[in-house]
């Protein structure tokens, strides 16, 4: 396996609307980055992926872009955005950026020439058609939306956007569009940047004709949703090797594509060396068992990604949440009785699983989900045509909130919990979201002052994979693929082994495993370790790691 800088690295993901805000406004900025650098540096970290920071009017929170080479006002400006990345590299800390090029935003000036005219000459940048029979050119829904085309007076087309309606989609097929996107993420690495997390990578290319969902063509509330059509299309290989040939091969940078609808087959072909297109992606099949988790089911699917990965010379990518999502100890762990031993059970296992451990902020002081009490005290674009869907579907208001309540992507939102003082020592100001009100217990502060914190695990845990290749490049082995509640596995490198146990459950149980159960502990979220011979003894969300 070839040895690279982005396997050995742990990134930490910063929102930096809810990370820390430096001017009372309510709204986390660069500056408040660049101020907690040395909080970043103390927890290890090799690099901070930023969620999109270009100037945006903010539908769905910078995603919908407006211009790709200037800074959101309410961030801060080039000039420190430009003292962050010096900062950071000072403190031997990479940033790698957002690379948003599905769609830009509505307010773009390549869409508002495209939509000025049918003759414009940045017409195609966009993808237009003619309506059919009165209605839509096919039957997409988009995500945000029941139809994800929205017809334009001006001209008397339709756009099509698969998010929302200010987010109208690029079209890749129109060669001044892959060279606008490709001066542009060279602009970006001759600042200095070091990599790019791809939004929606694989929903670029089209399929071809723009064809039906074959799925149930319409229902009352709109047209079927049918991501898969829209997904690793013919074609998409060629891009994303273009992209590479252009651009990405001239920096020794880190790539990580969100692919949505994808498999390890699929996916493959985007990251294996050979092919020269991305370095991982970040897949969803586990994302898509929030809702339902099964451990059997969880571990089939850490099977499948590293038997059909890595192999091939690919890698992968390991996260449990991230902006999108709730709270990992919210969804795979217990945040109540057992929130700090299972927040360490859940980073132990990240940490050494084959791939780039992730880790969202917050997650390391293993910040909750929040209650939120009414749909107002939503701000997401997601959760509220999420809402609006599931009422109009039937579902009691009440019901639609308490879903919202555990699922939606707010509770990755709400601010960066740093202390016990008013909005959590976030904003001197009020918080453009709300504060989970867990903060007087759960923050910052508080984790650095308790040796026995999640922070500290998490440390420990980033410190480990400095100085032992085994957590990167070890194979992995599965010892209990069956096991509901154990999930018992080996890294094992010509000079090490080890052997990781992680107790999914609340209650205390015996396992016997194929091999020898005893080690020397590496690290564990218990102060002792009660295996004997054969038989490992966990108790409840106990995770160790062991030498064997
Ligand atoms: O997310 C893509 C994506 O899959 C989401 O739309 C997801 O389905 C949704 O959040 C429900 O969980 C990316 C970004 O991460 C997201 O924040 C953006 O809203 C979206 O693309 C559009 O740019
Ligand atoms: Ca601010």
């Amino acid at each position: 396996m070839n040895k690279k800088w982005w396997k050995e690295a742990v990134v930490y993901q910063i929102y930096p609307r809810s990370f820390k805000d430096s001017n009372g406004d309510g709204i986390g900025d660069l500056r408040g980055v660049i101020e907690k650098l040395d909080y970043l540096k103390d927890l290890g970290i090799d690099v901070i992926w930023l969620n999109p920071i270009y100037s945006s009017p903010n539908d769905d929170n910078g995603y919908d872009i407006s211009d790709y080479y200037s800074i959101m006002s309410e961030f801060g400006t080039m000039e420190d955005f430009d003292e962050l990345l010096d900062e950071a590299h000072k403190r031997g800390i990479k940033i790698v950026m957002d690379l948003v090029v599905n769609h830009t935003s509505d307010e773009h000036k390549w869409f508002v020439e495209s939509r000025s005219s049918r003759d414009n000459p940045y017409r195609d940048y966009y993808i237009w058609r003619d309506g059919k029979n009165g209605k839509e050119p096919n039957n997409w829904a988009g995500e945000f939306t029941p139809s994800a085309w929205e017809y334009d007076e001006k001209t008397g087309q339709y756009y099509l956007h698969l998010f929302s309606k200010k987010q109208p989609d690029l079209n890749w097929e129109h060669e001044p569009v892959r060279k606008a996107v490709y001066e542009m993420m060279h602009f970006w690495f001759k600042k200095g940047i070091d990599g790019f997390r791809m939004d929606v990578i694989n929903l670029i290319k089209k399929p071809a004709g723009l064809p039906d969902s074959k799925l149930a063509p319409n229902t009352p509330y709109g047209y079927v949703y049918d991501g898969k059509l829209y997904a690793n299309n013919p074609g998409l290989l060629d891009f994303l090797q273009e992209m590479n040939r252009n651009v990405l091969s001239k920096y020794d940078c880190m790539t990580v594509g969100e692919a949505v609808h994808i498999t390890p087959e699929i996916a493959v072909d985007y990251v294996k060396e050979d092919n020269k297109a991305l370095n991982m992606v970040f897949h969803f099949e586990v994302m898509d068992l929030k809702e339902n988790f099964d451990l059997v089911r969880f571990k089939e699917i850490q099977q499948k990604w590293y038997d059909g990965i890595i192999p091939h010379g690919g890698w992968n990518s390991q996260y449990l949440n991230n902006h999108d999502q709730p709270r990992q100890v919210s969804i795979y762990g217990n945040d109540k009785e057992y929130r700090v031993l299972s927040a360490k059970l859940l980073g132990t296992m990240i940490h050494t699983l084959p791939g780039t451990p992730y880790v969202y902020q917050g997650e390391e002081i293993g910040m909750t989900n929040c209650e939120f009490e009414s749909i107002k005290e939503y701000n997401d674009i997601h959760a509220r045509f999420k809402y609006d869907q599931m009422v109009k579907k039937g579902m009691s208001e009440e019901d639609a909130l308490k879903w919202l309540n555990k699922y939606s992507r707010e509770h990755g939102r709400t601010p960066m919990q740093w202390d016990d003082t008013e909005n959590a020592g976030f904003s001197t100001g009020k918080p453009w979201l709300k504060v989970n009100p867990n903060y007087k217990n759960i923050n910052v502060k508080a984790a650095l002052a308790d040796p026995n914190s999640i922070f500290y695990h998490y440390k420990k845990l980033i410190s480990l994979r400095k100085n032992n290749e085994v957590m990167v490049y070890g194979d992995f082995k599965d010892l209990l693929p069956e096991h509901p509640q154990i999930y018992a596995y080996t890294r094992t490198t010509a000079f090490a082994k080890w052997l990781i146990l992680l107790n999914f459950s609340a209650t205390e149980i015996d396992a016997e495993l194929d091999i020898n159960a005893e080690g020397k502990v590496v690290l564990s979220n218990y102060p002792d370790y009660k295996g004997k011979g054969r038989v490992a003894h966990l108790r409840p969300y106990e995770a160790v790691i062991l030498e064997l």
